[in-house]
């Protein structure tokens, strides 16, 4: 019984000296070296190119590297009847959360605004307002949401979470469903989207969503690129729609030269590094998830790819 592991170069050469030292009972396959097909009953996987996992005749369990499953669910030739299990690391949940505090506390310090003044030599005070005062909105109250709002209302922000089910969580507002929505986008100042990718939330980060925010709110996609339409950002912040937007994830990653985020002075672009996957806790999280799987016990954290997070 073997396990195939596919990721990238980089993380490749980050999880191989763990994996064998934390699962000595294994043999890994690193890809593109699968060797017989047939042997590999377990994948742990980042962006495996579409066919790969279906031409694994005994998978019984696909090991999403990531909290994200879109990646998965996008090869045409996924083995439906094998079961997913996504990352759920607290190491990357406080990364998240860290991440988001940052770029919330960037927009709502006016940060765009003073490295400008830095740039040209000016000494001047703007007006600032408390975090108190300055309601932030949390699209995917799920995992990552629900951490990041609780950092953020440890400092002083009200927040408010959107998710797909109601939901009663003591300290928050909570909203759900499209009327759910406009109620939450009211009130956002600063929106931060931390969403899966999927049919149902593909794009929303659109002009019609920003028409739907105070005037000037700062948007944080930590997301997937795929929520935002590209198109519609820049006229939101060169019209004062929006303040300030931090993508942290891009549609094509990685984003391409030349491409007018990069240079826009009202977005802030990072290299989709707001959680990164990281191997020491996460190799132990899913080695555990194999062991209860083979002896048949339950694991938490198998996705549904029907419903596509
Ligand atoms: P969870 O599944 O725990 O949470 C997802 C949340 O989104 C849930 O609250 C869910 O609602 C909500 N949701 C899903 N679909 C809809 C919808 N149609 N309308 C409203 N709400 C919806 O996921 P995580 O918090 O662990 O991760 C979220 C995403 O963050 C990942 O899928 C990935 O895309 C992104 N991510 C980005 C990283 C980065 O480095 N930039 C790193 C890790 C993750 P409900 O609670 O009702 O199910
Ligand atoms: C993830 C990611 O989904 O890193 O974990 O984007």
């Amino acid at each position: 019984m073997a396990i195939l592991f596919r990721s990238t170069p980089a993380a490749t050469a980050r999880w191989r000296p763990l994996l064998g030292e934390l699962m000595p009972e294994h043999e890994f396959r690193f890809w593109p070296e699968i060797g017989d097909p047939a042997a590999i009953e377990y994948a742990m996987v980042w962006q495996p190119p579409p066919g790969l996992l279906a031409s694994l005749p005994n998978l019984r369990l696909i090991c999403g590297l990531g909290a994200g499953i879109d990646h998965l669910l996008r090869d045409p030739e996924l083995p439906r009847h094998v079961p997913i299990l996504r990352l759920v690391d607290p190491y990357m949940t406080d990364a998240m959360s860290e991440y988001v505090a940052l770029q919330v506390l960037r927009l709502h310090r006016q940060d765009l605004d003073y490295l400008a003044q830095q740039r040209a030599q000016i000494w001047e005070e703007r007006e600032q307002k408390n975090g108190a005062e300055r309601p932030v909105g949390i699209l995917g109250f799920g995992t990552l949401g629900q951490d990041a709002g609780r950092k953020l209302h440890a400092l002083g922000f009200p927040v408010a979470g959107w998710s797909r089910t109601a939901k009663e969580i003591a300290g928050f507002a909570t909203y759900a469903g499209a009327d759910g929505l406009d109620a939450l986008l009211a009130k956002s100042e600063i929106l931060v989207c931390l969403l899966p990718l999927t049919a149902a939330t593909e794009s929303i980060l659109n002009a019609g969503l920003f028409a739907r925010l105070p005037r000037g709110a700062g948007l944080v996609n930590a997301g997937r690129g795929g929520h935002l339409v590209e198109a519609d950002l820049i006229p939101a912040l060169d019209a004062g729609r929006l303040s300030g937007a931090v993508l942290d994830v891009v549609r094509e990653e990685p984003l391409p030269a030349g491409h007018p985020f990069w240079s826009h002075p009202r977005i802030i672009v990072t290299p989709h590094i707001a959680a990164e996957t990281h191997p020491p806790t996460a190799a132990a999280i899913i080695r555990d998830a194999i062991r209860r799987f083979a002896a048949g016990q339950p694991v938490a954290n198998l996705v549904d790819p029907a419903q596509g997070y």
